[in-house]
């Protein structure tokens, strides 16, 4: 090593050091969190629904191909970097280009393995988005700046949720649910991440999606869309109960005077139609 350089070098690999030293930290501080059964997750919240296990087998087995592909392509890296590095002396070696073969292959593999992901993502989305018709649970869904109402259609009762007082969406466990998904303003999301799933809720359109849920216990629920000045308070509770929990709270929002369809200061709720209230 020449004089002028000793310098300089030391002081650039305790830089380089020092940056891979607070990686190595930042990484094991934002894994070190996470539970085996997480990490076998892929981070995904546990579903408590008898329907989420299809999202979580899919992002499984798509963390799973992309890691199969990943290690393949480090390690034709790795093995280029090592066998072909360039020796004291060596010559420039022959510079290829236009190598049709090859430019047909990089462009045909990742098309596969888009084609891939894409066929078994439809398949999964075709069936978790049908209305089988099959729900014995009906709970029409009002997102709207900035809270969410629940309306219990069978039960006809409803409950209404203010940024102050979010509302908590009750539902009985082991019974499939069919959501309608409704809005007076904006595109909201309905988003309960436990269900590993969301649909948007559209002003002028009717969604409708159904599940099972299958785990008792207290779950939070957001709105994934964008939605305006006040889209992080529309945060709701959702709480799986047993047949008779649910009852229990059925009745209360009736005697509370929240019997038949939703109504608000800006909208009643009709069958699926949202009618703007005049004063
Ligand atoms: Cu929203």
């Amino acid at each position: 090593m020449s004089g002028d350089t000793s310098n300089r070098e030391p002081g650039g690999r305790r830089l380089r050091g020092r940056a891979a030293a607070a990686l190595g930290a930042l990484t094991a501080l934002g894994l070190g969190g996470c539970t085996r059964d997480e990490w076998l997750r892929g981070a995904m919240p546990k579903p408590i629904t008898k329907d989420g296990a299809r999202t979580l087998h899919l992002w499984q087995t798509s963390w799973i191909a992309a890691l199969i592909v990943g290690i393949i392509v480090w390690g034709l890296i790795l093995w280029c970097v090592v066998a072909y590095r360039r020796k004291k002396g060596d010559p420039l070696p022959k510079q290829t280009r236009y190598n049709i073969p090859i430019e047909i292959f990089y462009t045909a593999a990742p098309a596969i393995m888009i084609g891939v992901l894409f066929a078994f993502t439809l398949r999964d989305q075709t069936i978790l988005t049908k209305n089988t018709g099959t729900a014995t649970n009906h709970v029409t869904v009002v997102g709207y700046q900035w809270q969410w109402s629940f309306q219990y259609d069978d039960d006809k009762a409803y409950d209404v949720g203010t940024p102050a007082a979010p509302p908590t969406l009750w539902l009985p466990v082991n019974k499939r649910v069919q959501f309608t998904l409704l809005s007076p303003d904006v595109i909201h999301s309905f988003w309960v991440p436990d269900f590993l799933f969301h649909m948007d809720v559209v002003p002028g359109r009717v969604n409708k999606f159904e599940l099972t849920p299958d785990t008792i216990g207290n779950f939070k629920g957001r709105c994934a869309e964008l939605c305006g000045a006040q889209h992080a308070r529309m945060i709701f509770n959702v709480k799986v109960v047993s047949q008779a929990d649910y009852d229990a709270h059925i009745a209360a929002l009736r005697s509370a005077g929240q019997s038949g369809s939703i109504t608000t200061d800006r909208y009643h709720l009709s069958g699926t139609t949202l009618e703007e209230v005049t004063k």
